[in-house]
């Protein structure tokens, strides 16, 4: 077997949909989402990926936001930032796009459209193309995010046409309700699609987080938690902070001899 690289924990702080009112403990200003950050960086994550909020708690797309909340982040602590381009169901393009202009290190790429719920997460090719084309300009690494298995072809055209470079890194958002959902089996299978030189990261959702999260330990994958996509501890019990669910993670880790990446580390991993 190959020698298992340290684990990769990427802390989905707050996400587009998730609300206060279902989690209290959710962060949305910037100073909140400044300060769980550096929590969550002290327990183990190396990756933030970044949703935004604006003042009354909805999400958005706002380039001042985002920038005043990575201001927050890097003065407390270094990890890779990685903005959502995905941002809220019906976001226009251009909107979804914008915050590449602070060329982050790294970018979530959704290459396909999906059902989200009883919502369509619209990802038509030409939006493809064209955040593949800023992030290629400001020098972005994409994490491409595959909700069901064509997006990996997907992405694989936008290797062909010199739009992205290898190695890709995915994240496998798996039990969205109307998408693919999160079983053992449907984890191998995306793990044999990607090229041999990919990287790869699972993002359980829901209860969906934990057993996910575990396969991803054991396979040498990478880890993603946080309330954007689970609020849960466990089964009726609400997390206490996103950092709660990042130490479980990295205490799992532990048990199973796989070392965590500092956001150095990960940096290597990702040749970022
Ligand atoms: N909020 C979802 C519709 C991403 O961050 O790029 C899309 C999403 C993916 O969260
Ligand atoms: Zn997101």
């Amino acid at each position: 077997m190959n020698k298992v690289k340290p684990l990769i924990i990427t802390a989905a702080l707050v996400g587009a949909e998730t609300t206060k009112e279902q989690n209290p403990n959710l962060p949305t200003t910037p100073k909140e989402i400044g300060e769980d950050a550096y929590k969550c960086v002290q327990s183990g994550a190396s990756i933030i990926h970044l949703h935004v909020r604006d003042k009354d708690g909805k999400p958005t797309q706002s380039v001042e936001i985002f920038e005043e909340t990575i201001n927050e982040i890097k003065k407390r602590c270094n990890p890779i930032i990685q903005i959502s381009t995905g941002g809220a169901v019906g976001t226009p393009l251009e909107e979804r796009a914008a915050p590449l202009k602070l060329k982050p290190e790294m970018a979530t790429l959704s290459t396909g459209t999906v059902n989200f719920g009883k919502e369509v997460f619209y990802n038509p090719y030409n939006y493809l193309e064209s955040f593949a084309k800023d992030m290629k300009k400001y020098n972005v690494k994409p994490e491409i995010e595959v909700f069901e298995p064509g997006m990996i072809n997907n992405a694989m055209v936008l290797v062909k046409k010199g739009l992205v470079e290898e190695p890709l890194h995915f994240d496998f958002v798996l039990g969205v309700p109307g998408a693919m959902p999160a079983g053992f089996d449907e984890l191998m299978f995306l793990t044999k699609k990607i090229p041999d030189n990919a990287t790869w990261t699972v993002a359980g959702i829901g209860r969906h987080q934990l057993p996910m999260a575990n396969l991803a330990i054991l396979l040498g994958g990478n880890v993603r938690v946080g309330f954007e996509d689970n609020i849960f501890y466990r089964k009726g019990e609400l997390a206490k902070s996103n950092s709660q669910l990042v130490d479980r993670i990295k205490s799992l880790a532990g048990i199973l001899d796989r070392p965590v990446a500092t956001p150095e580390q990960a940096r290597e991993i990702l040749t970022i």
